[in-house]
């Protein structure tokens, strides 16, 4: 068996493919034509997988087309690409997956195709604390397979999203065929302004920040036009207020260009909430009993602070921010992690990718060292087993497919700022196990590799009737510790980590979509598309 990144190479980038079961293997175009033939070294235990791995150096084949390879027993890999703009398409279907992920307004068929539908949750929503109060909360993007909106989910999606369009404006001047296309301003600023302007909703006049709007219960498997359970607003958390005040502060200087008027509103609102974070301790959140939806539970704020600080400083330039900075840096987290509940890699990128002067030499170097160490650590795991991912058994949690991405951030940013190939490399194998260079044979995203999975637990999908699933969307992927029927500890006895995996619309904690999944792969593959073509 030979596992291959389905969605392709690069023509002149790094190409390895992992081998099981033999160590004979022959590439061929997709007119059966042999280009390569060889073998590997002795294969190893692979402890992610449970297979006896090699591994396949294919780099010096840069000629574009498409090819398979066969091992020793005649199994035939899935077919790829090798193409200087390998992943134009996947790219454009990653970025809009938020579009379709958009709640409060109807997808009409010029954009959506057959996967439009109409207007969903426009009733007012109330709050929990003041059942009489009602709003109108219409906008933002769904979570994920369920109707959700999480402020602590939605500012770190828009954290990977906009500041991938900050490092690499160039990457996004084409046009996504969405409502506002053609207005003047790049479309991903577009698209995250839908979800800007609902966050901006869940703030109070004294900038706390209500944590999430859901409703009690998850609902059934409907379209979200049919779903009119009633939806409730919970109480504010401190989580949600540093989260909102740290996305609308790098979003302020992003938006500066297009949009002064707008860029200043979320100046003011980034300051409101700043200011509430200063006058008020750690409210940490909890879903209120009578709400059984998602939680982000997260028992931590610290990290969430450190990002506010940051961005608000290096928006402000204002010293009383960056005060509280070395002491919070003290306290225990990672400074490169990029998922929801540890946002402390997001104070790491504001720092580290700032105009020279702005922040001083010394906070610079921290978070460079730990920055740099971490991409070491990443590179030194990747090289250590078969599938070359950055992983150890106990990293296949729910969402593992975000930790892969996010590791991939890691790397790129690294190489961003040492120059080191080594760290681009690593990134590119971590894309490579998305996309299908993986135990399971499978490409982690919809309509794009030969073997791609098909069944995610997404209401839409699930409900619309069509066979295929909206194409771009990423798996929540392997779930060691996976508890839904179609996944979990019985069914998976003996089973290796990066094989706990169902591909059914039931297993939410395997085969879930999120928004926060689906950008990091945007910010990997608009890196690698734009750096990874050097060998
Ligand atoms: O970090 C620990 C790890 O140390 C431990 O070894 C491992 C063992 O299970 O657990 C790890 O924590 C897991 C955590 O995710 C990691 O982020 C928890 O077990 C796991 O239950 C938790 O899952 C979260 C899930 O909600 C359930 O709370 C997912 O991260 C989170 O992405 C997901 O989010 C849901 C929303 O609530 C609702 N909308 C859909 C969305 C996606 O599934
Ligand atoms: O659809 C829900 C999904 O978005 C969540 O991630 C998941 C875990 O909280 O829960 C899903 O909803 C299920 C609920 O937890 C239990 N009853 C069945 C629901 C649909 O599968
Ligand atoms: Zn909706």
């Amino acid at each position: 068996m030979i596992y291959v990144n389905q969605v392709g190479y690069l023509s002149g980038a790094v190409k390895h493919a992992t081998i099981s079961g033999g160590r004979e293997f022959t590439l061929h175009r997709a007119d059966g034509k042999v280009v390569l033939q060889g073998d590997t070294d002795v294969p190893v235990k692979d402890a992610n997988s449970g297979e006896e791995v090699a591994l396949i150096d294919f780099t010096g084949v840069y000629e574009e087309g498409e090819y398979y390879f066969t091992d020793e027993n005649g199994d035939k890999s899935a077919q790829f690409t090798i193409a200087d703009d390998v992943y134009a398409p996947v790219f454009r279907d990653a970025l809009r997956m938020f579009y379709f992920q958009r709640c409060g307004m109807e997808l009409e068929e010029k954009y959506a195709g057959k996967f439009k539908h109409k207007a969903c949750h426009c009733q007012k929503a109330f709050y929990l604390d003041d059942p009489d109060r009602k709003v109108d909360l219409r906008g933002g993007w769904h979570d994920a397979g369920d109707y959700g909106r999480y402020v602590t989910a939605a500012a770190v999606a828009l954290g990977h999203l906009l500041y991938a369009y900050e490092m690499m404006p160039d990457m996004f001047s084409e046009e996504l065929n969405i409502p506002e296309s053609g207005n003047g301003i790049p479309d991903l600023l577009n698209e995250c302004r839908y979800e800007l302007d609902w966050m901006l909703k869940m703030q109070e006049a004294d900038g706390g920040v209500h944590h999430k709007a859901t409703s009690m219960n998850f609902v059934g498997f409907v379209m979200p036009e049919d779903d009119d359970l009633d939806i409730v607003i919970t109480p504010v958390s401190s989580l949600a207020t540093a989260d909102l005040a740290a996305i609308c502060a790098m979003a302020s200087r992003v938006y500066e260009t297009y949009d002064k008027e707008y860029a200043q509103r979320l100046k003011e609102a980034a300051l409101l909430s700043g200011e509430w974070l200063i006058s008020h301790p750690a409210y940490l959140f909890k879903n209120p009993d009578e709400v059984k939806t998602g939680t982000y539970e997260d028992l931590y704020d610290a990290d969430e602070r450190l990002w506010a600080a940051t961005e608000l400083y290096r928006l402000t330039k204002d010293g009383k921010y960056m005060a509280a900075v070395p002491a919070i840096m003290e306290q225990k987290m990672s400074l490169t992690s990029l998922g929801w509940t540890d946002v402390s890699g997001f104070a790491g990128m504001c720092v580290l990718t700032a105009e020279k002067g702005c922040f001083d030499e010394k906070n610079m170097d921290r978070f460079r060292y730990r920055w740099l160490d971490e991409a070491d650590r990443l590179v030194k795991v990747a090289g250590e087993n078969g599938f070359e991912l950055a992983f150890h058994p106990s990293d296949f949690i729910w969402g593992s497919n975000m930790v892969v991405l996010t590791n991939a951030m890691v790397l790129t940013i690294a190489h961003h700022i040492s120059g080191k190939e080594e760290y681009l490399e690593a990134a590119q194998y971590q894309l490579d196990y998305i996309f299908g260079r993986n135990a399971l044979d499978l490409s982690f995203v919809t309509g794009h590799g030969e073997k791609a999975f098909r069944d995610p637990h997404n209401r839409p999908t699930i409900a619309d009737g069509i066979e295929e699933p909206i194409p771009g969307y990423v798996s929540g992927g392997p779930n060691r510790s996976a508890s839904d029927t179609k996944a979990n500890a019985e069914l998976l006895k003996g089973v290796a980590p990066m094989k706990c995996y169902a591909d059914h619309n039931l297993s939410y904690s395997t085969n879930e979509i999120t928004i926060y999944w689906n950008s990091p792969l945007v910010f990997t593959l608009a890196y690698i598309s734009r750096c990874g073509n050097f060998s």
